[in-house]
């Protein structure tokens, strides 16, 4: 096992990370930005590096500084977290060639999911379902109109270097569609340097529900089951839960088996999370996450196991040690992320942090790097903390998430407790009764 791994990351991600470690009895380095320099990952840390000023492009995006970091601290290995470097190719690469290990996978699998149209490829061959599109990348208006021929409208024109939401088109008819892809390709130049779109049938009302797996470097692949991300605002996810109140025990194994046999296929080592869209009874792949999840945690309260734990095994080479038929899901989990905004209009509110009481008992769990006292820079996301709840039943869930919600203070700054104690009072999110376009229209009139 590593005796040192440094945390290229910030946040309650940075105490996660560090947990998991200290646990395991490996050593920890903090890295951080000056505007961090009194964070919690950082006082917790065996050693802490500052990298840089509160730009993440100068700190936690600095590539050479973390590496840096790395070298004189003696680190093993570097563990990414979500978001910053955590799932980019390059710096993965280029820790292998600094003879650190990246906890996560291969760079190659890295770069192969981060490409949408490559992604998309890989999981047709390895026999995942996919929606209905283009083979490949739609390099003409001519070709454009073709592909919708065959899926009929309205498609949805993508970008290959998105993801996650960013450069989207919907053209509902022949006419709208030579402007609709002229505009995906200009926007999707501007925002990611990369022109290349790729079409889909555009599926109306889905569900968005994600299969989290585990592969080690011996073959051996399971699935913890699926989360259901669908509530969320603007592409941000704001609440999620497994299982997903959506799915029955066989339509869950089926694809998990599924996902577990595109991922043999494709090699893929270490945890990864297979995103799917699912109407109507169908499940179709839309993209992969190649790194620990923001909602792991509700995965490893059904499963009880520690991801980041796993994820340190297996990039240590341990075997997974378990099959399939060890991973029993045990009750329902909710994950709801407070972010420091105003819970209305979604304008962020960093600040000091006056009282803080976090809510306990059983069952509960928060992640979060808060203290009374705790500084909430504005340079980063607004995510400042999660509260993730257990219950035997998915109605003890959401009788312990009103509770837990109740308890909760966070002073000197406004957050999103309010909006998530007005979900849980919702009769529809009671029912789980919502698809991806739910929370926007419902709750949030947008
Ligand atoms: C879609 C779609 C409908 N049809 N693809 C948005 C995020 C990105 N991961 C994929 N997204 C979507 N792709 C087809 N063919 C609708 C969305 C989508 C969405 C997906 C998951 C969660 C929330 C969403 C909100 C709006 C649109």
């Amino acid at each position: 096992m590593f005796e040192k791994v440094l945390i290229a990351n910030r946040g309650e991600i940075a105490l996660r990370i560090h947990r998991a470690c200290r646990e395991m009895g490996i050593k920890t380095v903090a890295v951080h930005s000056t505007a961090d320099a009194a964070a919690m990952h950082v006082r917790l840390a065996d050693e802490a590096v500052c990298i840089g000023p509160p730009s993440a492009k100068d700190s936690y995006l600095n590539k050479a500084a973390i590496l840096s970091a790395a070298t004189i601290t003696g680190a093993d290995a570097i563990h990414p977290g979500y978001g910053f470097l955590s799932e980019n190719a390059d710096f993965a690469e280029m820790v292998e060639d600094h003879g650190f290990v990246f906890i996560g996978p291969s760079p190659a699998h890295i770069r192969l999911m981060g490409d949408k149209v490559t992604a998309k490829k890989a999981a047709i061959e390895s026999g995942l379902p996919v929606v209905p599109g283009s083979p490949g990348a739609v390099d003409s208006v001519e070709e454009a109109l073709e592909v919708a021929r065959e899926t009929g409208y309205p498609v949805l024109i993508k970008a290959s270097a998105g993801g996650g939401g960013r450069g989207m088109k919907v053209a509902n008819s022949e006419k709208e569609l030579e402007e609709a892809w002229r505009t995906a390709r200009s926007e999707a130049l501007a925002a990611f340097g990369n022109a290349e779109v790729y079409m889909e049938k555009y599926l109306g009302n889905p569900r968005h529900i994600e299969i989290q797996i585990l592969a080690d470097n011996h073959g051996n692949v399971v699935h913890l089951g699926e989360r259901d991300c669908s509530l969320q605002r603007r592409h941000q996810k704001v609440l999620e839960e497994a299982p997903s109140p959506a799915l029955n025990a066989a339509e869950r194994a089926r694809i998990g088996e599924v996902a577990c046999a595109g991922m043999r296929t494709l090699g893929y080592r270490n945890a990864g999370t297979i995103e799917f869209l699912y109407e109507n009874g169908e499940f179709f792949f839309i993209e992969m996450n190649t790194r620990l999840q923001v909602e792991h945690p509700i995965t490893e309260a059904i499963t009880g196991l520690d991801l980041v734990r796993e994820q340190l095994r297996i990039a240590a080479g341990a075997p997974l040690g378990y099959g399939q038929q060890d991973v029993h899901f045990t009750g329902h989990a909710i994950e709801c992320r407070i972010n420091a905004e105003n819970p209305e209009t979604f304008r962020p509110c960093p600040g000091t942090v006056g009282d803080y009481h976090p809510p306990g008992g059983l069952g509960v769990r928060v992640d979060s790097g808060l203290f009374a006292g705790a500084t909430v820079p504005p340079h980063y996301d607004s995510m400042i903390a999660k509260l993730i709840v257990h219950g035997n039943s998915r109605n003890e869930c959401l009788m312990r998430l009103r509770r837990a919600l109740g308890e909760f203070v966070v002073g000197g700054i406004e957050t999103t407790i309010p909006l998530h104690q007005r979900l849980v009072e919702n009769t529809d999110f009671q029912n789980g009764d919502y698809d991806i376009r739910w929370l926007e229209k419902t709750m949030l009139n947008l």
